[in-house]
């Protein structure tokens, strides 16, 4: 480009109406000279929605935020505000989950989530305790929640207990999906395991008896996760399929 010629980008929109269900686009350039340049960048394909605004079009492994941004069905529901509008943790999105399959221990409290008393298939020694803030002893548990750093997340406190003691939290019951088989669900997750007594922490999968929904025996549960010993003094994600779960 000659000296003294401005040079800038430029945002073009163009408009049409697709005759066809699968289309390309294809971008023909041509230079008439060999100073020439054409560039190309941010390559945005719209749609028209239902109230006559212009949207970004999403993959089908995507959510649509409604302000022209796509983001990834895993970051849907997961107490982090993806779209700037926050469109993937609204009560639109998330409000029709199951108590308890949107949990963060702030609102509300447990989410059905509960202590497990020993009985015929579990041994419980220990509780979990509902919390906010620093754990009571120092320098062992959280310095405060994973959600906001504000609000509450419970904890179970090894320290100073008889060797092996346990404690079991408890989900309420979930329905299975109504999907197809192979469409497996996720567990999503955050955990803190940090001190020297901490030994162990697992999460299973507990088949409920069809008729009197009583809990199926322990042989029969299905380590989804298992994590040992210290892991450091922070929170860490996990993300745990589970399979083979759809409705009969
Ligand atoms: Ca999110
Ligand atoms: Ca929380």
């Amino acid at each position: 480009m000659s000296a003294g010629k401005s040079v800038h980008w430029r945002q073009v929109e163009e408009y049409f109406e697709p005759a066809y269900e699968i289309f390309q686009l294809v971008l023909h350039a041509c230079v008439n000279n060999n100073i020439s340049y054409i560039g190309l960048d941010n390559i945005d394909l719209l749609q028209l929605s239902k109230d006559g605004k212009y949207t970004k079009s999403c993959s089908v492994k995507q959510f649509s935020c409604g302000d022209n941004s796509c983001i990834s069905f895993d970051k849907i529901c997961d107490f982090r505000h993806d779209c700037l509008n926050g469109q993937d943790e609204s009560n639109i999105t998330c409000g029709s989950l199951p108590l308890g399959a949107y949990c963060n221990f702030d609102s509300p409290d447990w989410c059905d989530w509960h202590n497990v008393k020993s009985g015929d298939f579990i041994k419980d020694d220990l509780d979990w305790k509902w919390h906010t803030g620093s754990t009571p002893t120092q320098d062992t548990g959280p310095m405060e929640d994973h959600t906001t750093g504000n609000g509450h997340y419970v904890y179970m406190h090894s320290s100073g207990g008889t060797f092996l003691e346990t404690t079991v939290l408890e989900s309420p019951i979930f329905d299975a999906p109504d999907e197809k088989p192979g469409q497996n669900c996720q567990v999503r997750f955050h955990y803190f395991m940090y001190g020297g007594y901490v030994s162990k922490l697992v999460l299973k999968l507990v088949p409920l008896n069809d008729d009197d929904l009583k809990p199926c025996e322990e042989k029969n549960r299905v380590i989804l996760f298992d994590k040992f010993k210290d892991q450091g003094q922070k929170w860490h994600f996990a993300a745990v399929d589970i399979k083979n779960i759809t409705k009969r």
